[in-house]
């Protein structure tokens, strides 16, 4: 997926309004997660290959907090078996509105339908495969383990779990060894430090990164036998969870 808008929203000194995923980001969107996320790319690209492998005839696929809808297409385009539905869901009206156009306008065998809703209301059901593509990270603490236990009950056996969060690492030396990697390579890709700066004040308790420990205890307690990194750059981790 690719957009030609560039992403210049912290450029000049801003408010210090919390970050909000409003017409202004989604406009931008592309550009603003390809040059902010380390390995989002290779993750996007690994979602079409699982979407292979797991993905069952006559079952729904779940992208929840899908933006412009990234991963959906790439499961879309994945998966070889008949009769699937993909669910797209977020509830930014911006991002949902850009995501119809998106999904129109590129080629995909399986259907995807787009919504706009909170994904801690999302039933789940008879799923093969679930995407929180950097999603969970910006729900309530206290929310987090009712929306995986849900994705659990409504997966499959066999079927697949993708988790992919900003990390926090429990050790303070590495923890800020990475944020400083991060952070070059938010600036290797044109970001100033103003911009970093003030994007990192704005996303200041609105994306809460926890440890992978904590990760993969939530997922192991909602009943996941099999849960791992299957991706990892940085503090950017994606795990896979599988029923
Ligand atoms: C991708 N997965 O390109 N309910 C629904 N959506 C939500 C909620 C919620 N409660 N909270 C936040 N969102 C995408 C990238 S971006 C990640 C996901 C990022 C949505 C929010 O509106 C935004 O579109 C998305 O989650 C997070 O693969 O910007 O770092």
């Amino acid at each position: 997926m690719s957009s030609n808008q560039k992403d210049t929203i912290y450029r000049g000194q801003q408010p210090a309004n919390p970050f909000k995923f409003d017409e202004k980001v989604a406009a931008v969107f592309p550009d603003m997660i390809q040059r902010s996320v380390p390995g989002y790319d290779n993750i996007i690209h690994g979602i079409q290959q699982l979407a292979k492998k797991f993905v069952a005839a006559n079952t729904h696929c779940y992208d929840l907090g899908c933006s412009l809808g990234a991963a959906s297409l790439a499961m879309s385009q994945g998966i070889e078996k008949e009769n699937c539905q993909v669910i797209a869901i977020d509830n930014s009206e911006a991002m949902i509105k850009r995501c119809e156009l998106f999904v129109e306008s590129y080629h995909h065998e399986t259907p995807i339908t787009v919504a706009c809703a909170d994904i801690s209301d999302q039933k789940i059901e008879n799923a093969s495969m679930v995407v929180l593509n950097f999603t969970l990270q910006f729900i309530e603490l206290e929310k987090r383990q009712v929306i995986i236990d849900r994705i659990y009950q409504g997966l499959n056996p066999g079927g697949v779990l993708v988790l992919s969060e900003k990390i926090l690492s429990p050790d303070n030396l590495f923890n800020q060894l990475l944020i400083d990697l991060h952070h070059d390579f938010k600036r290797a890709n044109g970001y100033s430090e103003l911009e970093i700066s003030q994007k990192r004040n704005a996303l200041e308790n609105v994306l809460v990164p926890e440890t992978i420990d904590d990760h993969i205890k939530r997922l192991k307690q909602s009943g996941f036998k099999s849960a791992d990194i299957w991706q990892q750059q940085f503090n950017f981790c994606s795990f896979i969870a599988i029923k």
